[in-house]
């Protein structure tokens, strides 16, 4: 048995049902469009437009990118894949977005794949020049999964603008790693790819900042209403987001409650020319 059918075995042989192991995670993916089959692991490249999530997918897979449609969304996806250290990956350009509010369609593509679907590790790109800004979603990230880590790009514009950001400080703030790129020419690239590989293979153990301050009543009312979402919906991954934007009031996860669409993200079965989609895109890598 070679060492991919080992590592897929591994997987298939570990307990159903729960949401954070591996199995369940490749499970999630592919019903998300993302055939999980000669891949080991799957990273999501998340961030704000204009940051350079695209040079850096360019850089990381030689423009080994073929692309395809989400499952019923009219958003396109560029998938590539790369090896590196005995493994196989995959990695998704999601579309650019500020926020995991999905205020549009590219919006609720990146978050519910980063949600839902659980990649093996998030790699957020931000601006260097506009952090304030970019870490907005960079906490909401870490609210969410453990598997991330930030990659600080434009470091040029950013020297060339003399500012000097202090990434070893960001990563023990943020309690995650920070690797300073500069994707147009290639700086960074080879310590982005160690850093993926630990966050994949579970050497980095990352503590992310939580933003904290939750009162006693509104801990109550997450605990009660993550009850409530997982009565509901038993396979969902991060209830407690669903839980948090209930309590918001967002409108839009209401009405994907009440619908049936947040079941769908859970449950969806892959319809067969989707598969066969999935297929022509492999034999034409
Ligand atoms: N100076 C500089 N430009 C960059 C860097 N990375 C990306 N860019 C440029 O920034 C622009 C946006 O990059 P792109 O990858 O399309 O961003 P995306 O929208 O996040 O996918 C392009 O013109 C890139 O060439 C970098 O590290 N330094
Ligand atoms: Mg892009």
């Amino acid at each position: 048995m070679d060492n991919k059918t080992e590592v897929k075995n591994k997987s298939a042989n570990l307990a159903d049902g729960c949401a954070d192991c591996p199995a369940s995670r490749a499970a999630n993916l592919l019903k998300l469009g993302v055939d999980m089959k000669d891949w080991n692991y799957v990273v999501a490249l998340a961030g704000n437009p204009n940051v350079g999530k695209s040079t850096v997918f360019n850089a990381l897979t030689g423009l080994r990118q073929h692309t395809g449609n989400w499952p019923g969304k009219t958003v396109t996806r560029a998938e590539g894949g790369f090896e590196y250290g005995d493994a196989k990956y995959k990695i998704v350009d999601l579309p650019g977005t500020y926020s995991l509010l999905a205020t549009s369609l590219d919006e609720e593509v990146a978050r519910n794949f980063i949600l839902f679907g659980q990649p093996d590790v998030t790699v957020v790109v931000v601006d260097a020049n506009r952090l304030e800004r970019n870490l907005n979603l960079v906490l909401q990230i870490l609210e969410i999964t453990d598997r991330v880590l930030v990659c600080l790009n434009l470091m040029d514009e950013a020297r060339r603008h003399g500012l000097d950001v202090d990434h070893r400080r960001l990563a023990r703030d943020l309690g995650v790693p920070v690797v300073p790129t500069t994707a147009r020419y290639g700086e960074g690239m080879d310590d982005l790819l160690e850093a993926v590989h630990e966050v994949a293979t579970g050497k980095t153990k990352s503590k992310p900042y939580k933003v904290k301050a939750e009162s006693p009543a509104l801990k109550h009312a997450i605990t009660t209403m993550v009850e409530k979402v997982t009565a509901l919906y038993p396979d969902l991954p991060n209830p407690r987001w669903v839980a948090l934007r209930l309590l918001d009031g967002d409108e839009d996860i209401i009405t994907a409650i009440k619908s049936g669409e947040l079941a769908d993200l859970v449950n969806l079965d892959v319809e067969e020319d989707e598969v066969r989609e999935l297929v022509l895109i492999e034999k034409t890598a």
